[in-house]
């Protein structure tokens, strides 16, 4: 048959079973069990589950341009010889709502999950797992082999995230699209989209219509190279993308401060009536929504109630960052006005970490942005019961330069390299919050030097998987050695993905 000629000495596996990123919980190799994908294989998906069929479909689409074979997908009770199954059910009882198992045997590939998302996962371990050529878009002449072995593998915290910042510069959205699907290989399960900032508004409001066609138009953004913005559509069309790769859409209007494109375009939201001029430099901390005006509220609940209204996802961020053209008194008084009306529309809110200084809702979020281990606002909120998202600027930016000569980024957090990114524990890093305070982690993009696709992925590659492996793998496996030997043969698929990414000299590349 072809495609079975396997010999004694042919068909070595050149990935081993861990040789995964983010690291698996489990994994037990049987090296008599390899798998070998042929034109017959099948892929069977849990009978009556459209979810199931979905993931099992993207899985084909994603192994058909390398191997050239059918791939069938299929939703039979019975099994098929040489098939991938997808199965909901019956599976270790530790995987949970987002885990998998794996087993690879000699002529099957059974992924077991109690979830789409769980069986979405699995997927992307296994497409690890195939040879890095897995990821060329033409046919290539080769064999494609899985070590065998089973893996048993859930998330060490619920939230995986990254961050993308569409108001400095704003990004299409075809290059959200590429960065969603990078962001799901490594598990990751949030997408923060930052909304709106000093240089631009990149969401549509109806109720405030031109939020968008002026402060989000032609001539804004960072040097005033930045503009564009999301439709009410293309918002809808990124979230329902994003769902398609089991990640939740986090939608950021950043307030009270950096708001000065929406300051100046509606003057009548301004203390004095006087609408300031637009800005395009990369200041911050000069701008703030008038605290005393009522028109404020209303502008504030309209956003916040389309906002959430077009967002399916639990969480809605209102920023609180850098608000120093405020005093606290009237930070405070905005947030006791402002956090009700998150509720109000059915979300949870999400703050940068100033926002503990306020005592909100103990199920408010606070990111933490900061550069220090101590901070007593965060440990109180901890104490409180407030989980908390871990987003270190000298550990999680990855708009920080990697060194000195990096073209792009900042470096007001310090450099920092990979072995820097991987190298903290969230679990333990900032004092008086612990492993059960931690919500998870997310690695923003701030995009003041960012201009297109390449600039994204040069700065989010290598870096994005070292914070996703510490957001989805146990702490028993943390390991520089171990990671930046796997980190190694993520180069070629990068390569053949057309992904742009810093070559660290602290990686031996494949
Ligand atoms: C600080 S981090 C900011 C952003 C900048 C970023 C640049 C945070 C919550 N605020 O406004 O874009 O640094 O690294």
């Amino acid at each position: 048959e072809p495609g079975e000629q396997a010999g004694p000495t042919g068909h070595q596996p050149e990935r081993q079973l861990t040789d995964v990123i983010p690291a698996p919980v489990e994994a037990e190799p049987d090296p008599r069990a390899d798998y070998r994908l042929t034109p017959f294989t099948v892929i069977r998906t849990q009978p009556g589950s459209a979810e199931a069929r979905q993931v099992g479909t993207y899985l084909a689409e994603t192994l058909r341009p390398a191997t050239g074979y059918h791939l069938p997908v299929v939703s039979w009770h019975r099994p098929v010889p040489r098939e991938i199954s997808l199965l909901l059910g019956k599976a270790d009882p530790r995987i949970g709502d987002e885990g998998y198992q794996l087993d690879v045997a000699r002529h099957r590939v059974t992924i077991r999950a109690n979830t789409a998302a769980g069986l979405f996962a699995g997927t992307q371990t296994l497409r690890q797992l195939l040879p890095a050529e897995i990821e060329a878009d033409r046919t290539q002449r080769r064999s494609w082999t899985v070590p065998g072995g089973r893996i048993v593998d859930y998330p060490r915290f619920p939230y995986r995230g990254a961050m993308l910042d569409l108001a400095r510069h704003f990004h299409t959205p075809d290059e959200v699209k590429a960065y969603i699907d990078e962001l799901a290989q490594y598990k990751v399960n949030h997408l923060h989209l930052h909304l709106t900032d000093d240089q631009g508004w990149r969401i549509q409001i109806d109720s405030w219509p031109r939020l968008t066609t002026v402060g989000g138009g032609p001539g804004t953004g960072v040097d005033g190279v930045g503009g564009g913005y999301l439709t009410k559509a293309e918002y809808a069309d990124l979230v329902s993308y994003a769902q398609s790769r089991f990640i939740t859409i986090v939608p950021e209007i950043d307030m009270p401060g950096h708001t000065n494109s929406a300051l100046s375009t509606y003057a009548e939201l301004n203390c004095d009536g006087v609408a300031p001029p637009p800005r395009t430099d990369i200041e911050v901390g000069y701008s703030s929504l008038c605290i005393d005006k009522e028109l404020t509220y209303t502008f504030v609940e309209d956003v916040i109630r389309e906002v959430a209204a077009m967002t399916p996802g639990p969480y809605l961020h209102i920023g609180g960052d850098e608000a120093h053209a405020t005093t606290d008194e009237d930070y405070q008084k905005f947030m006791d006005r402002v956090l009700p009306m998150v509720y109000k529309y059915g979300k949870r809110p999400f703050g940068w970490n100033e926002i503990a200084k306020v005592s909100p809702p103990t199920s408010a979020v606070p990111q933490y942005w900061g550069t220090t281990n101590t901070n007593a606002e965060l440990a109180e909120a901890a104490a409180r019961g407030h989980k908390i998202l871990m987003s270190p600027a000298n550990k999680a930016y990855l708009d920080m330069k990697y060194d000195e000569s990096t073209p792009l980024g900042l470096s007001w957090a310090g450099y920092t390299e990979i072995d820097d990114a991987y190298d903290w524990n969230p679990g333990n890093h900032v004092d008086g919050v612990g492993e059960d305070s931690v919500l998870g982690v997310e690695a923003p993009l701030w995009s003041e030097t960012l201009r297109d696709l390449d600039d994204i992925e040069y700065m989010a590659f290598p870096r994005l998987p070292a914070i996703a492996e510490l957001g989805w793998s146990p702490w028993s496996t943390h390991d520089w050695a171990s990671f930046r030997e796997r980190l190694a043969e993520q180069g070629p698929r990068w390569e053949l993905r057309g992904v742009d990414f810093y070559r660290s000299p602290l990686v031996d590349w494949k």
